[in-house]
């Protein structure tokens, strides 16, 4: 799968006589000698399937004929006392027959060989103000290379964004791809149905919140695909809310929003449930307009379809939903125009997802939004928010917040819902909330 992503990648470059230079990630220090837990970059992921730090992956285009041009991969060499302490090296003799590159060199000579690498082209993809050391070692190769040109070599003059053409790739899942989505999709379901049945009054959001971890952890997943949002009462008006440590009241509600990932393939799902079982009367009437706004969205979504029109369908439920109980005046019409529904909906209806949990992909173009196209995957996720301290409505809404969200893959015919088996209607939620907790190893 990686070597077709680079396959395809090195097919566009070859159009332009463009070379590529695509580090991973650096590791990042968490605190005094600790580092975070590494993750790969995911373009760099996308291209070789590779996740050991100070790796780069160099991408050069034949510039004679039509050939298919060449991988070399820059990776750290084997060393017995570093992995003794530090974990287990690819190598470089194992890394071409193990990732498909045509050549593996130690990344110790990446930016000393470079020069020469590069020679020849007029154009290098590399993306820069995410590292300003690389930056200026990238700025020196170019200025070394330019001094050859006297020589009569072309010069290099400029090093390109690949955002466009790459991200582009990355927006439209290969089958290979969509399985481990599906994936990471199932898990999640899990996480999601054992949280529902193991919550209960008097807990705290950290014992959840270590559920759907461990959940996700002994399924063999990367990890959570962003930080887990366990969020009860009014907690769940703090859209990206991570604290994770507040008390679960009886009467609240419960909003978690945790995907899982595999092989570093995102999932995206909130659901929101009563966190002793039964919805009372407000909570249900704001559900059941989160609930049809989701459904709705999820229901126009198909090829041919512009990506904002997803959005203004949930827009235009909820706002109607809202004028209905009260909590917005006006005609649904007058509520979006001046945009006085922000208050209980700040935010969007969906995004990409893919390898990001917020995937790349632009989602408009020349000022229209994107059309819809089998292959792409994203999220839909309308919410209602009573910020508990908003004085304009009755005390009975206060804190009530409500988020739904699924996974949506588009297809030939219309889409599919991969995440559809996670409890969604009340009375499904109500009956994942009083059904037996999971045993903890299956
Ligand atoms: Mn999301």
């Amino acid at each position: 799968m990686y070597a077709e992503h680079r396959r395809q990648f090195l097919k566009h470059l070859s159009t332009t006589g463009t070379a590529a230079v695509i580090p991973t990630n650096r590791s990042m220090v968490r605190n005094h000698d600790c580092d975070f837990r590494f993750r790969p970059s995911s373009d760099f992921w996308y291209l070789t399937g590779f996740a050991e730090p100070e790796a780069c992956l160099v991408l050069l285009p034949d510039l004679e004929g039509d050939g298919p041009g060449r991988s070399i991969l820059y990776l750290r060499e084997l060393d017995k006392l570093m992995e003794i302490w530090n974990g287990r090296r690819l190598g470089l003799d194992a890394a071409p027959k193990a990732l498909g590159v045509d050549e593996a060199r130690n990344i110790e000579s990446l930016w000393e060989d470079l020069p020469e690498c590069l020679t020849g082209y007029e154009e290098v993809v590399f993306s820069t103000g995410f590292d300003a050391d690389r930056d200026r070692k990238m700025g020196e190769v170019l200025a070394a290379v330019r001094r050859k040109a006297r020589g009569g070599i072309r010069p290099l003059t400029s090093m390109v964004d690949h955002t466009p053409a790459l991200h582009e790739l990355r927006l439209f899942k290969a089958e290979a791809e969509i399985d481990m989505i599906r994936k990471a999709c199932t898990i999640t379901t899990e996480a999601h149905v054992a949280a529902m049945a193991a919550t209960a009054p008097g807990m705290n959001e950290c014992e959840i919140d270590a559920l759907v971890e461990y959940t996700f952890k002994r399924r063999g997943s990367t990890g959570a695909a962003y930080n887990n949002i366990v969020a009860g009462g009014g907690n769940a008006c703090i859209l990206h809310y991570v604290e994770n440590n507040a008390e679960l009241r009886d009467g609240d509600l419960l909003l978690i929003d945790a995907g899982a990932e595999w092989n570093y393939y995102s999932s995206d799902v909130t659901r929101t449930f009563p966190v002793n079982g039964r919805f009372n009367d407000e909570q249900r009437a704001i559900y059941e307009i989160v609930l049809e706004a989701q459904m709705k969205a999820i229901e126009h979504s198909a090829p041919g379809v512009s990506f904002v029109s997803i959005h203004e369908v949930a827009l235009l439920c909820l706002v109607e939903g809202l004028i209905g109980l009260g909590l917005l005046q006006g005609s649904a019409e007058e509520v979006i125009e001046s945009r006085s529904y922000t208050d209980f909906y700040p935010h969007r209806t969906g995004h990409w997802m893919g390898l990001d949990v917020h995937d790349c992909g632009y989602y408009a173009s020349e000022g229209s939004s994107r059309i819809l196209e089998p292959g792409m995957i994203f999220t839909v996720e309308p919410g209602l928010y009573v910020d508990p301290a908003n004085q304009d409505v009755e005390e009975r809404w206060r804190g009530i917040g409500v988020r739904i969200e699924d996974d949506i893959l588009i297809t030939n015919d219309g889409h599919e819902v991969l995440t559809a088996a996670i409890p969604k209607s009340v009375e499904a939620v109500e009956a994942a909330c009083g059904a037996p907790v999971p045993e903890p190893v299956a």
